[in-house]
């Protein structure tokens, strides 16, 4: 990989995860960022927007970016910034658009690729210790039936950490309250909360409640949505020295019917990233 185009990567993994909507902090990376600026709220596609842009401006030299590489000028602008980052649709990237050939270079496996880009983002870490920890941890107001392998709350307020592909684990699957994909029910109207964290060295990972029922497709974000408004992260990138990413989503499980969720990143749910979430009339 060229220093140029390492610059660029490492530019775009921070963009996209201030896009990520999930309390994550701009940070300095260690690829030597320039200066930003403050993020204004004057942006149509809120203050993520306009960091993203004053931030890609200053890395590759103005507005023009016509020396970009690869011919990504698009990227710069807020067709980019959706693209990269989704918002309240998935990233382009999970529904079936390929990645720039400037960021895939020899791999084929875009969840690999995004969880390398991502790597440095900003944001909230944990510890693998904490990891361990948030993986067995029994939910508070939760009944866990170990044999049935499901999570029961009768109470409004759900707290949740997922450990996306931990240690000692299965590959390609979540650890909840030390279950493996176990099936969560809450009450209808509950204020929920996921803690997402990936503790997976080698590939992003997400979590995304969605009303699609039956076997995943490859690319499941091609044909569902989330449920609930709130009811997605889209992916988190690799750990690194400095600790393991996680991000919180939340929702209100308006209504009672059966879903799911899943890992939105391109052939996880397939794996085995997936179970079941039910929401019973309150
Ligand atoms: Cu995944």
């Amino acid at each position: 990989m060229t220093r140029k185009r390492a610059g660029v990567l490492v530019s775009v993994a921070v963009v996209a995860a201030a896009g990520l909507g999930a309390g994550v902090a701009i940070a300095t990376t260690s690829g030597g960022a320039p200066a930003r600026t403050s993020a204004t709220a004057s942006s149509p596609y809120g203050p993520g927007y306009s960091w993203y842009h004053s931030m890609m401006g200053g890395y590759l030299g103005g507005t023009s970016m016509m020396g970009a590489p690869g011919g990504y000028a698009w990227m710069m602008g807020a067709a980019g910034y959706r693209w990269m980052t989704g918002g309240t649709r998935a990233p382009a990237w999970m529904r079936g658009e390929q990645l720039p050939a400037a960021m895939m270079g020899t791999a084929t496996d875009p969840g690999q690729v995004m969880g390398q880009l991502w790597a440095n983002a900003p944001g909230p870490q944990v510890s693998p210790a904490q990891v361990t920890a948030l993986g067995s941890q029994a939910p508070a107001g939760a009944r866990i039936d170990r044999a049935a392998n499901t999570i029961t709350f009768t109470t409004g307020s759900v707290r949740l950490a997922a450990v996306a592909s931990p240690a000692g684990g299965p590959d390609e699957t979540f650890r909840i309250a030390g279950l493996v994909n176990p099936t969560i029910t809450v009450p209808a109207g509950a204020r929920v909360s996921v803690q997402v964290i990936n503790a997976d060295p080698d590939t992003a990972h997400g979590l995304v409640i969605t009303a699609s029922g039956g076997r995943p497709s490859w690319m499941p974000m091609m044909t569902s949505r989330p449920a609930f408004a709130g009811s997605a992260l889209w992916f988190l990138g690799n750990p690194t020295a400095a600790g393991m990413h996680a991000g919180t989503l939340t929702f209100t499980a308006t209504t009672p019917g059966t879903y799911h969720y899943l890992c939105p990143v391109p052939g996880h749910a397939q794996k085995g990233m997936t179970g079941a979430f039910t929401v019973t009339p309150s």
